[in-house]
C-alpha cells in the first residue's frame, strides 16, 4: 500500500550520500509474513513463558518439551515467504558500498529474500547444534522425527542453534555486529521492541559514533526518543518507500 513517509530533507541527503549503512531488524519485520512477534498483543510471550522454553535451564529440564515448541514454530514458518520489507533490505545491499544487515530474527527470511551480508545475532531456527561436538547443521525437516532430533554424525543430542536468554552470543558474531555498528554512517532499526540486550544497545552505540539513526516501527519504543527520524508504520510499506527515496 502506498504511503508517504515524512523524513527531513537533510536526512534523506545524508542517507543518499552514505557508503556505510547498517540495518538492525527484529520480529516486527517478519510480522507481515505471518511470523508471530514475541511481545505485544499476539506475541509468543503472551502464551508461553520464556523461562520454560527459551533458556538453557529449560532445555536441560525438558528437552522434548522445548523441541516440541520449536517443531511447532518450524511448522508454522515452513510455508512462509519474505515480505516487501525483507526485499527492500535485500535491495539496499546493492545501493551502498558497505551494507550490513544485523538481524535478531531466527526465521531465515532475510536470506530467502536475497540478503547476503547478514549477521544473525540470535542464531537460526533451521539449524541444530550437537551438544557433544558442537557440530552445526542445517535441518529443514518439518515435522521433526524423531523428536527430540539426534545428531546425524554422532547420534548425540542436538539443540536448536539459537541464543537463549542468559546465554552469551557467539563472540565472532557479536564482534561483527559491534564492528559494523561503530563504522555506520546511517543505522536503520526496524521492527524491534529494543528490549533485549545486547541488540537493544546497538542503535545508541551507532548514534554515539556519529551515525544518523532511523527507526521504523508501528509503535514507539524505548529508543524512539533518541533517534533522528522515527518512521511510524509497518516495515513492509515504510522500508520500500525508504528505498525509493534513496533512489530519487
Ligand atoms: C512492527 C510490525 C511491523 C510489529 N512493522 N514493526 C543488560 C540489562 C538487562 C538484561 C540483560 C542485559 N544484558 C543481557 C541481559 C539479559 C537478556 C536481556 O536482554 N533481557 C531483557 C529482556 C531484559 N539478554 C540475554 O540473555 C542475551 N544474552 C546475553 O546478553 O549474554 C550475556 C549476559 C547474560 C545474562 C546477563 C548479562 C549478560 C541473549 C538474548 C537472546 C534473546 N533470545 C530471544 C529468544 C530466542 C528464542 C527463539 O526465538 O526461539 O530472541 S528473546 C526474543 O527477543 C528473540 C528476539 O530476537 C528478541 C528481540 O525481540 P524483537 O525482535 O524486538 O521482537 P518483539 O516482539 O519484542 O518486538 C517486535 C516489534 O516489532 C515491536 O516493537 C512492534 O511494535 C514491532 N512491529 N509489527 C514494523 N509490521
Amino acid at each position: 500500500m502506498e504511503r508517504n513517509i515524512n523524513i527531513p530533507k537533510e536526512i534523506v541527503r545524508s542517507i543518499a550520500g552514505a557508503t556505510r549503512v547498517i540495518a538492525l531488524t527484529g520480529a516486527g519485520v517478519s510480522a507481515e509474513s505471518g511470523v508471530p512477534t514475541f511481545r505485544g498483543e499476539d506475541g509468543l510471550w503472551r502464551n508461553y513463558r520464556a523461562e520454560d522454553l527459551a533458556t538453557p535451564e529449560a532445555f536441560r529440564r525438558d528437552p522434548k518439551l522445548v523441541w516440541e515448541w520449536y517443531d511447532w514454530r518450524r511448522t508454522l514458518l515452513a510455508p512462509l515467504a519474505p515480505n516487501a520489507g525483507h526485499f527492500a533490505l535485500a535491495e539496499m545491499e546493492s545501493r551502498f558500498d558497505d551494507f550490513t544487515l544485523i538481524t535478531q530474527n531466527v526465521d531465515g527470511l532475510h536470506r530467502m529474500a536475497g540478503s547476503a551480508n547478514l549477521v544473525e545475532m540470535h542464531g537460526n531456527i533451521w539449524y541444530t547444534r550437537c551438544l557433544r561436538e558442537g557440530d552445526v547443521r542445517e535441518n529443514r525437516d518439518v515435522p521433526l522425527a524423531p523428536l527430540p532430533p539426534l545428531c546425524t554424525r554422532c547420534g548425540g543430542m542436538v539443540r536448536p542453534h539459537i541464543v537463549w536468554f542468559g546465554e552469551s552470543l557467539d563472540p565472532d558474531i557479536l564482534d561483527r555486529a559491534l564492528f559494523s555498528t561503530r563504522q555506520a554512517q546511517v543505522f536503520i532499526v526496524a521492527g524491534t521492541s529494543a528490549m533485549v540486550q545486547p541488540a537493544a544497545s546497538l542503535a545508541g552505540m551507532a548514534k554515539q559514533n556519529g551515525a544518523i539513526v532511523i527507526e521504523v516501527n508501528v509503535e514507539p519504543t524505548p529508543i524512539s526518543g533518541m533517534v533522528d527520524a522515527s518512521l511510524q508504520g509497518s516495515s513492509g510499506s515504510v522500508l520500500p518507500e525508504l528505498l525509493r527515496i534513496i533512489d530519487v
